[in-house]
């Protein structure tokens, strides 16, 4: 690593021994996984590049951005709307990890039966090894599940610029007049943060801007529908896991490019795995950057994926924002019907995202589904059932995997997960 970015962590606040040691965990776990994958786009060696400098040259952009006067705002949802922190030239970025780490400290501030999503946040704040959170002007937390929001009073008192939008539970007049509110206040926030008044020209640029991004996610997945697929789960996991750092324009270009190659691919009928390998949608909670477990279980089981019903996937990337109004008023008002569309588990009921899976099984020709639900994490382990009956009725087999961050289960969930792909041959 050089200098210059060592210099950087440690004006961050950094714990340099810590994340050494992070970055060579994260190093290996790349190499072995991804790396080792074969028939690769070549495009993908664009992403490879980014995750190499996701802590390096990208942190350096960011700072370099705060150094002109412009914001960076952090998030851990997808409800946080980010085409209104573009309107103001802010950059948004996740703030969500996909591994363990000071699990010792985590526990002395939540109870063992957390989710690993949420005790991954923490331990990356009480380890000291997350530059995006030691970067960020403002972070934004969200009333979701009871875990996150009740997690937020405590991480209040570790984040001094720690901002909290309520977010609605049900799907009625009552529930989006509630998360309008909340984005109007959002809104007046950024507004204050930057010292930037957002016109209709800012957010309508704002929008264009995050649409693009989602329509170039959108051409990916649908060259995912060809047999043999063009490109390996993984692979697409990870462009839609670098969605919530890049630079939006990069990303959408980068994406573009490899869906021009791909394109070629189908028309050779190249693919990463053979035609006819088992086909699998994974549907259920959000895999974070490096949380690659199952996915790598899945594709090196004789199996490749080819969708995930995740909002690190389709449920964040799916609907547009409608640009077509000329005001800021009405400009918010397509900005809330966007998001109020997410059929996030958290919302009861929530006959959407049951509706949305079959769907997706269907459109990119799913031989089965696997449910990935994280231990602990009560929306998306009690919604897999009735998902696993939604399919039931279609004939789609459904394995139901309910996991955390540790690899202490990866052979235990090899074998179920090779006993389901041999079923689906
Ligand atoms: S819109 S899925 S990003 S809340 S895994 S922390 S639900 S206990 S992440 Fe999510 Fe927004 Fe919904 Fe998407 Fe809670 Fe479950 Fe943990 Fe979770």
């Amino acid at each position: 690593m050089s200098e210059d970015h060592k210099s950087m962590w440690k004006n961050l606040g950094l714990d340099l021994v810590a994340h050494d040691a992070l970055l060579k965990v994260l190093g290996k776990g790349y190499k072995d996984i991804y790396l080792a994958q074969k028939n690769r786009p070549e495009g993908m060696e664009y992403f490879d590049f980014v995750i190499s400098e996701m802590h390096g040259l990208r942190i350096r952009e960011l700072l370099d951005e705060r150094a002109r006067g412009r914001k960076v705002i952090g998030s851990f949802c997808v409800f946080v709307p980010e085409e209104i922190v573009r309107a103001t030239d802010s950059t948004l970025v996740g703030l969500c990890s996909g591994a363990d780490f000071a699990m010792d400290e985590v526990e002395k501030l939540l109870p063992r039966n957390t989710c690993s999503l949420i005790k991954s946040a923490f331990g990356f704040k009480l380890g000291k090894v997350c530059p995006y959170l030691e970067s960020a002007d403002m972070i934004v937390g969200e009333n979701t599940c009871d875990g996150k929001k009740k997690s937020y009073e405590t991480l209040n008192n570790l984040i001094p610029n720690l901002y909290v939008m309520d977010t609605p539970q049900v799907k009625s007049a009552e529930g989006r007049a509630l998360l309008k509110t909340e984005y109007l206040r959002f809104k007046e926030a950024v507004e204050e943060l930057t010292e930037v008044t957002i016109d209709a020209i800012r957010l309508k640029k704002g929008i264009e801007i995050v649409n693009n991004k989602r329509k170039a996610i959108h051409r990916l997945s649908s060259l995912r529908k060809a047999d043999p697929a063009p490109i390996s789960g993984l692979d697409a996991l990870l462009a839609n896991q670098v969605f919530f750092y890049d630079d939006p324009l990069r990303f959408t270009e980068s994406v573009n490019k490899i869906c021009d190659e791909l394109e070629q691919r189908i028309k050779k009928k190249e693919g990463v795995f053979p035609e006819k390998t088992p086909r699998i949608l994974i549907s259920g909670c959000p895999m974070a950057v490096p949380n690659w477990k199952l996915p790598w279980i899945i594709e090196t089981s004789g199996a490749v994926i080819v969708g995930e019903e995740s909002c690190v996937g389709e449920r964040g990337t799916r609907n547009l924002t409608d640009d077509n109004r000329d005001t800021v008023e009405e400009l918010m008002e397509t900005i809330v019907d966007r998001y109020f569309d997410v059929d996030c588990a958290i919302f009861t009921p929530n006959p959407d995202r049951l509706d949305h899976i079959v769907e997706m099984a269907e459109e990119y020709k799913a031989d089965g589904v696997i449910h990935y639900g994280l231990q602990f994490c009560q929306p998306y382990l009690m919604e897999s059932m009735p998902v696993e009956k939604a399919l039931e009725t279609k004939n789609i087999p459904t394995l139901r995997i309910e996991t955390d961050y540790s690899m202490e289960d990866v052979e235990q969930l090899k074998t179920r997960v090779e006993a389901f792909v041999e079923l689906l041959k």
